[in-house]
């Protein structure tokens, strides 16, 4: 990482990274994602496919050649899947998160994020550090667009240098309706506020799991995919020992107590 980099990373929390993934690498994950949803029967919750709440509510209706464009999520896919648990060795940002986290390198998690167009919906500011159950919150998330993210279709939203904060308390917002189930709003933020961070196809966003992110709804009838992988280092402990905490070792060490 080139100092200015890394100043700016320290600074702002997050970091651009131009041309992460080739087409052909984007390609091959968006072909590997579409295998996935066509093998999960139509709006039930398996294998980490995670059907929008609109269409498992039927407020959406999707004809069978649509049904990919109903599931808003693929959830650690690396547990059931073996393209993506080897997806996570692959990742050409290891070795830029190596040098921010040190060598011993775990994934916490490895999500898809599918936002249809039209009912594609709104994801509320919040900062990734408050789901994770270890500590400190210190972690890197790395958000790679597989198509072009644009305000339009629901790029992401960032707060630059909310990070310097702590972590604050999430709750459920109470004046939107069909959100998906997990979709918390992180106190004391305003929806109107944050910088647009629009990308192309394989270009993608490192950021700090304290940063304040958001992201809009698909106002277009494109959809919006984007593949985020967060990682954090294997010597971190759980924040509460009693809850799981799942992690895979990607680099060096694992040490017992940790994550
Ligand atoms: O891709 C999105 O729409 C939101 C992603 C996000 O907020 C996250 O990965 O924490």
């Amino acid at each position: 990482m080139h100092p200015t980099q890394l100043e700016q990373y320290r600074r702002d929390g997050f970091l651009i990274l131009p041309d992460l993934l080739s087409p052909e690498f984007v390609r091959e994950v968006c072909a590997e994602t579409s295998r996935i949803v066509a093998a999960c029967p139509y709006g039930q919750d398996q294998k980490g496919v995670c059907w929008d709440r609109q269409i498992k509510e039927g407020v959406v209706k999707l004809s069978e050649a649509d049904r990919e464009l109903g599931v808003f999520k693929l959830h650690h896919s690396y547990k059931h899947d073996a393209y993506f648990r080897a997806l996570l060795d692959r990742m050409p940002e290891l070795d830029l998160v190596e040098e921010l986290l040190g060598p011993d390198l775990k994934a916490y998690a490895q999500q898809l994020i599918m936002k249809p167009p039209h009912h594609g919906q709104w994801q509320p500011y919040h900062q990734d550090g408050w789901y994770f159950n270890y500590t400190p919150s210190e972690g890197v998330a790395v958000w790679i667009a597989l198509d072009d993210a644009t305000v339009e279709n629901g790029c992401l939203w960032v707060i630059p240098g909310s990070h310097h904060g702590p972590l604050v308390n999430h709750h459920v917002p109470k004046d939107v309706n069909h959100l998906n189930a997990g979709f918390l709003e992180a106190e004391g933020t305003k929806r109107d506020e944050g910088l647009a961070v629009p990308l192309p196809a394989g270009s993608a966003v490192l950021f700090h799991n304290r940063l304040f992110h958001m992201s809009g709804p698909n106002k277009t009838a494109f959809r919006r995919r984007a593949l985020v992988t967060h990682y954090a280092s294997a010597q971190w402990k759980p924040r509460d020992p009693s809850k799981p905490c799942e992690s895979v070792a990607l680099r060096g060490r694992s040490f017992a107590g940790c994550i």
